[in-house]
């Protein structure tokens, strides 16, 4: 059993878990996370333990760390094979999980669903998500799951570090509500078997369907834009590490520039965009890093 030591003096059991939850982002480890260590030594340095000075961790602690942050990795399903991901590389929803997941330092394999060739409409991958839709996250023995926000959700449960959620409760909605507003709200309307519809079923022209792609684009970012312009200090959406919202925000105003959206008016998302792409975990999953971008 190891024991911290408080501020005040008190000792009290160390629970690797909670010490894991509370992991920042900014000293995530990816290449220790690849072995399923999570950064873990980097949390723990700086607190004090029973019998240990400050910042040197005994052997012990260090071992049982990793055992214990060993536990949340799930690169690999119960077969031991590493987790499959349909994407495509334009495919905004499929970014949301390639973000979360290499936030988690997880890589998966990927296999491409070329949605423009509507390769997600083949019965063989609609057994998969029925509703034809990437992207689907093959975790093993049988099991895909999908829906962007269950699937980073799911990924939050079972690897908790770094996360992705604050803990206070009201705050966890908010970034929920967030996160929500851009996968129900806005991207629905301008997916592409929506836009689809509109030019082959309503006999919608190029300039009217870029018109009702910048109404429904404007009025969903107005609303994130307003749900975030009191934050005047930290960096991204809620505070001074990314969370769920970063991650469904990075890839819509992506989407909103493809289509020549003007986005001046969204200084705060701006903001947090520029942050978020600071980092990694953003920037390599972009679409134009993906090995099946079309150049
Ligand atoms: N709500 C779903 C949306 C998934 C979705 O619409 N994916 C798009 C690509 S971003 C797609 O597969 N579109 C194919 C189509 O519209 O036929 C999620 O968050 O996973």
């Amino acid at each position: 059993m190891v024991r911290e030591i408080g501020e005040d003096g008190t000792l009290a059991p160390l629970d690797l878990t909670t010490a894991a939850l509370s992991l920042d982002a900014r000293y995530f480890d990816a290449s220790a996370a690849a072995e399923g260590a999570v950064g873990i030594s980097s949390l723990l340095a700086g607190r004090r333990f029973e019998g240990q000075k400050s910042g040197n961790l005994s052997a012990g602690l260090r071992e049982a760390a990793f055992e214990r942050a060993g536990q949340f990795s799930c690169h690999k399903n119960a077969g031991g094979e590493l987790m499959l991901l349909y994407t495509y590389f334009r495919s905004s929803a499929s970014w949301r999980v390639r973000i979360a997941l290499a936030l988690k330092g997880v890589t998966p394999r990927h296999e491409v669903i070329r949605t423009v060739d509507g390769e997600q409409n083949t019965a063989e991958f609609r057994q998969k998500n029925p509703l034809g839709v990437i992207p689907v996250l093959d975790i093993g023995e049988g099991r895909w799951l999908n829906q962007s926000l269950a699937i980073i959700e799911w990924l939050e449960e079972v690897h908790p570090a770094p996360p992705l959620l604050p803990v206070d409760p009201p705050e966890r909605a908010r970034v929920r509500a967030f996160a929500l507003a851009v996968a129900c709200e806005i991207h629905p309307l301008n997916n592409l078997r929506v836009l689809n519809f509109l030019e082959q079923m309503m006999g919608q022209d190029e300039q009217q369907q870029r018109l009702w792609y910048h109404h429904w684009i404007k009025q969903g970012l107005e609303a994130l834009e307003s749900a975030i312009q009191n934050n005047k200090r930290s960096p991204f959406c809620f505070g001074d590490v990314p969370s769920l919202a970063d991650v469904f925000l990075v890839p819509q105003i992506a989407n909103a520039r493809r289509w020549k959206c003007p986005l001046e008016a969204y200084p705060t998302l701006l903001r947090a965009e520029a942050a978020a792409l600071e980092l990694p975990a953003f920037r390599e999953t972009a679409p134009e890093k993906q090995p099946d971008a079309i150049t």
